[in-house]
């Protein structure tokens, strides 16, 4: 318990006062013991000797992001190894990441600390119910899809999850209740992310959730590259062998968890330092929101979408595609070394992205909790994606939009548990009608029924083969394989 004199306690206002913060000190006096001791901890969190600066850069000030003179289109993998453009080496690729999966050395890692509320979903998103037919969660789809990794390489591949403060326990007690979703438990590590304060827009101020409570909010997925150092994660990476770390988010039933092909180009293409690595898809026109793979000074990076010149994202080559065509699924790879050089790198430091909220928060003059109709806050993030740069070289590599990208970020329309579902069953139909099983299909050509597959039954279309599939899907059937 945090106890101060009235001494320590007068120099605390000084300094708060100092960096014109002294208000969360207002409502001190009607605090019960725990509750000060609470409110005087989460003070002492704060890096108060920053804030100054980092208020004005991005709380009062809008940063302009610095958009580079030249920017080019990143070069990447395509998904055809053989296509004419840029051949590259499929077997030799794959065979690379198969050895490195069967000698144990590749970890998965999702990044679930989000607050999904673009859903409306209370809860942890990784409990989100996606399956097209049997409503398995989030977390299911990847536990299933680990434990097929483990059967089809003959090794383990170890989880973290990250959480945020918010959804931790929650998460851990989903897990705890079932069974640890068929996994072992000890090959399943959670770590909760940090924290940012939340700011008042235009005076800068750091809003209060209640009277002893700084409301705050997850520090981005960049706050992923501290929390696996910090956590310890990379040093239980280091004690199993993990030489690599496959990266997704939380919102995408249909996710490559461990992708061989992938992992191979990441680990020996002659164009990748092995540090870094991402997936692309094509976009489907410059509005899409998806983060564009650049080209800036030799360096891959990713400008997010709505930091992207519109007149850039708009440009299209001779043939009428997108000239930036290149989308991140927030797909990465990264290896274990250089999340842990980057730790033990004292100049280094993400920038912060800046984003304005509606902030629930105490009026400082009544004491009651307002629920703002408008934006009246900000919270700063950071970017996993802002690490790319600092890579010596990083390779991009198309994938299929159809094979892997099914993300749950809406409640209705793009991106929703609708549109999962729809792609879900039409991956799921071209699979099994490449093994042979035929799928009723409407006069538009999708298919006339819904369909789920489990990972377990399988990772990739070739795993179909030989195994114990109906000859015949029926008109409307709901089907789980
Ligand atoms: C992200 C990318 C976008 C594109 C898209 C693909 C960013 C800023 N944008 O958009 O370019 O690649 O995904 O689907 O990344 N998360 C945390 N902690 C946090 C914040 C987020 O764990 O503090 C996780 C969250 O749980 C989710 C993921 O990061 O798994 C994506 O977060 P988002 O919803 O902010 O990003 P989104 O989907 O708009």
């Amino acid at each position: 318990m945090v106890i101060m004199s009235d001494a320590k306690m007068k120099s605390l206002r000084d300094r708060l006062a100092a960096v014109g913060q002294e208000h969360l000190l207002r409502f001190y006096g009607e605090l019960d013991a725990a509750a000060q001791s609470h409110l005087l901890g989460q003070i002492e969190a704060l890096d108060l000797d920053s804030l100054p600066g980092l208020i004005q850069t991005y709380v009062t000030g809008k940063p302009k992001v610095a958009v580079p003179d030249r920017i080019d289109p990143a070069p990447y993998f395509p998904v055809d190894p053989n296509s004419k453009r840029r051949p590259w080496d499929g077997v030799a690729m794959r065979a690379a990441g198969e050895s490195l999966l069967a000698a144990g050395k590749v970890a998965a890692f999702t990044v679930a600390g989000g607050q999904g509320s673009r859903l409306g979903f209370e809860g942890p998103k990784g409990m989100f119910p996606a399956g097209a037919v049997t409503g398995k969660t989030l977390f299911q789809f990847f536990a299933e899809s680990l434990r097929a990794a483990a059967k089809k390489y003959g090794a383990v591949v170890p989880w973290y999850i990250m959480t945020s403060p918010l959804n931790h326990e929650a998460t851990v007690a989903y897990f705890e209740s079932n069974g640890y979703l068929g996994l072992d438990r000890k090959n399943v590590m959670f770590f909760p992310q940090g924290v940012m304060p939340s700011f008042e827009m235009g005076t800068g101020k750091i809003l209060l959730a209640g009277k002893g409570e700084i409301a705050t909010n997850p520090d981005g997925h960049g706050g992923s590259l501290k929390a696996l150092f910090t956590s310890g994660a990379i040093d239980d990476m280091r004690r199993r062998g993990v030489e690599h770390i496959s990266y997704f988010q939380v919102d995408n039933p249909l996710v490559r968890v461990v992708d061989p092909v992938f992992l191979g180009l990441h680990a020996i293409a002659a164009e990748s330092s092995g540090e870094m690595s991402s997936k692309m898809i094509p976009k489907t026109g410059p509005e899409e929101k998806l983060g564009v793979f650049c080209s800036v000074n030799g360096k891959i990076e990713i400008i997010e979408y709505s930091d992207l010149p519109r007149e850039l994202a708009e440009q299209r080559l001779a043939d009428g595609g997108l000239r930036f065509i290149a989308g991140s699924i927030a797909v990465h790879v990264m290896s274990v070394e250089f999340v842990a050089r980057l730790n033990t790198d004292r100049a280094f430091s993400l920038p912060y992205h800046r984003a304005e909220k509606k902030i629930p928060h105490i009026d400082m003059g009544t004491g009651k909790l307002v629920q703002p109709e408008k934006n009246n806050g900000v919270k700063l993030e950071r970017f996993v994606f802002d690490a790319l740069p600092l890579c010596r070289r990083s390779i991009v590599y198309e994938t299929s939009r159809a094979e892997e990208f099914a993300p749950i970020k809406n409640a209705t329309g793009v991106d929703s548990v609708e549109s999962s579902k729809a792609i879900q069953t039409e991956r799921a139909a071209r699979w099994l009608e490449a093994a042979g099983v035929k799928v009723p299909r409407r006069a538009d050509g999708t298919a006339e029924c819904v369909i789920e597959l489990s990972p377990l039954t399988a990772m990739e279309a070739g795993d179909l083969a030989g195994k114990n599939l109906p000859r015949e899907i029926g008109r409307g059937e709901r089907v789980a394989l």
